[in-house]
């Protein structure tokens, strides 16, 4: 059967998941003070864990939520959640939401699975709830009854770096999710987890794609994953073993939740109107593109049966000949669409937030990235597959990172300084490739480097990026292993009961 679709797998045992060595005495230590604080807090021990991996995305990004292919694997990090639901006799129905880091003080939610999420008052607990709303959900549109709400006690432990691009939310959601479902007596196949999760973490504000937690639910050791979507499945890629992933944090925090109407919100509302615009111009009525183009990619199977007279069968022919280059003004669209934004926006929140806040919407250049990095992604994968020699195919994937990052930053506009600043010395330093990875605007970049070289690619990072900022007390030596560290594919969520 394919894995997407199995259920998470329940261990009663660390080493599926961790293997042996340093990391798994790293994860025993972590579960014995994860228990050791539930009983802190609680007074009782937690039923059951959940953990869920962050990843980092190879290449493809911001084209997950335009219907389009990624490549990304998941790492070593994760956040574990530690659970027990209360008895019948408890009386409180509240969900109870500590956390092992001292950072995050404790959460309390009403047992209430219609409750709204407080947007404009950002708390590290609504995570959870978007896992506790999504299960509701999920359960009821399967016509699955699971009795009235039980309060909940639950403990988080996550080392997936927060606004790394690491994807920490989709580890939180993702293992909340699986956490709460497991402590319900329910499991089901990985790609309908994927897909829930994907919609529940929209609650806290963000228009995101599903990359981060299908990659979480449905990463397997040793395997990057090729992702698609509608319906999503995961087909297993093989790295070439010469190289190897290097993460490195550009110490810019990339608070997504907080930016969404500037950021990632936008470039999704610029998504959208390239794809509607295009539509048009490629003979859809007015009316019919708003209401069924959703997506860029949608608009590519129409460039295909227009390619005989137009010549568009490529995308990116379209976006040149039938977008203008200067950013388009709301006039601009509205005039091609004989609607206004608002009304074409009306029933989704966050994206008039987008409109309140643009003063321009760029979208040649958005619907330019777009195109090219799905094709980027399975070039990538051929590449992989191909019979290449090891350096050839090492030298063609970094590349591509490059042309990427590239994309990323001058079409795509969400790199920064400090990220600039560390791709060049990645490149300048050894690295076959680099780019940024995850959603940008800060957080982490991604270099591809020669398996024997990877030691002193890292000293050298350390050096020529990190020291000046230790000096300038912008992060502690000893947490230097947290921002900047090699990375093999790691395992995807599973259930732990002892
Ligand atoms: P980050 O911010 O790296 O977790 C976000 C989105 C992804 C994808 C990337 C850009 C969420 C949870 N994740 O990832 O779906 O769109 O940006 O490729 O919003």
């Amino acid at each position: 059967m394919a894995h997407e679709e199995l259920p998470v797998p329940i261990y009663s045992s660390l080493e599926p998941v961790y293997g042996e060595g340093s990391p798994l005495e790293e994860a025993q230590i972590r579960f014995q003070t994860l228990k050791a604080k539930f009983v802190e807090l609680f007074g009782q021990e937690p039923e059951l864990y959940a953990r869920s991996p962050g990843r980092v995305n190879l290449i493809g990004e911001h084209i997950d939520y335009e219907g389009y292919s990624v490549l990304p694997m998941a790492i070593r990090h994760d956040t574990i959640v530690a659970i027990r639901k209360h008895d019948a006799g408890e009386p409180q129905k509240v969900l109870r939401i500590g956390n092992v880091n001292g950072k995050y003080s404790m959460c309390t939610y009403p047992a209430d699975p219609n409750q709204a999420i407080d947007l404009k008052n950002h708390k590290w607990g609504h995570y959870f709830i978007c896992g506790y709303k999504g299960f509701y959900e999920f359960a009821k549109s399967k016509g699955i009854d699971v009795g009235v709400p039980f309060g909940l006690d639950v403990v988080v432990d996550g080392i997936v770096p927060t606004g790394s691009g690491l994807s920490s939310s989709a580890a939180f959601v993702c293992s909340a999710t699986i956490a709460i479902m497991a402590v319900f007596s329910k499991n089901f196949p990985k790609k309908e987890i994927a897909q829930l999760t994907c919609e529940c973490e929209r609650h806290i504000g963000t228009q995101s794609g599903g990359m981060d937690q299908a990659i979480s639910v449905m990463a397997k050791t040793g395997f990057a994953e090729l992702i698609d979507f509608n319906p999503i499945r995961a087909s297993d890629v093989q790295l070439p073993a010469g190289g190897t992933f290097v993460i490195a944090h550009s110490l810019a925090e990339s608070q997504k939740a907080v930016t969404a109407a500037t950021n990632y919100n936008n470039r999704v509302v610029e998504c959208r109107l390239a794809a509607i615009v295009l539509a048009i111009k490629l003979g859809m009525k007015p009316a019919e593109a708003i209401s069924n183009v959703k997506t860029l990619s949608d608009v590519e199977g129409m460039c295909v049966k227009f390619a005989d007279s137009h010549g568009y069968s490529d995308p990116g022919v379209a976006v040149k000949e039938l977008l203008k280059e200067e950013p388009y003004t709301a006039e601009d669209v509205e005039k091609v669409t004989g609607e206004s934004l608002t009304t074409i926006f009306a029933d989704s929140p966050t994206s008039l937030d987008v409109l309140r806040a643009a003063k321009h919407f760029k979208l040649f250049q958005r619907a330019s990235h777009v195109y090219s990095e799905a094709k980027r992604v399975h070039v990538f994968r051929d590449t992989v597959l191909s019979k290449l020699s090891d350096e050839d195919m090492l030298k063609k994937l970094g590349d591509l990172m490059n042309e990427s990052h590239y994309s990323c930053s001058v079409l795509y506009e969400c790199s920064c300084p400090e990220l600039e600043e560390l791709v060049k010395i990645c490149r300048d330093n050894g690295a076959l490739g680099a780019r940024l990875t995850g959603a940008g605007w800060g957080g982490c970049a991604v270099a591809l480097v020669k398996e024997s070289l990877v030691p002193q690619f890292i000293l050298n990072l350390k050096e020529k990026f990190y020291h000046l900022r230790i000096d300038r007390g912008v992060i502690n030596k000893n947490d230097l292993g947290l921002y900047v560290f090699a990375s093999k594919p790691s395992s995807g969520a599973a259930v732990l009961k002892f």
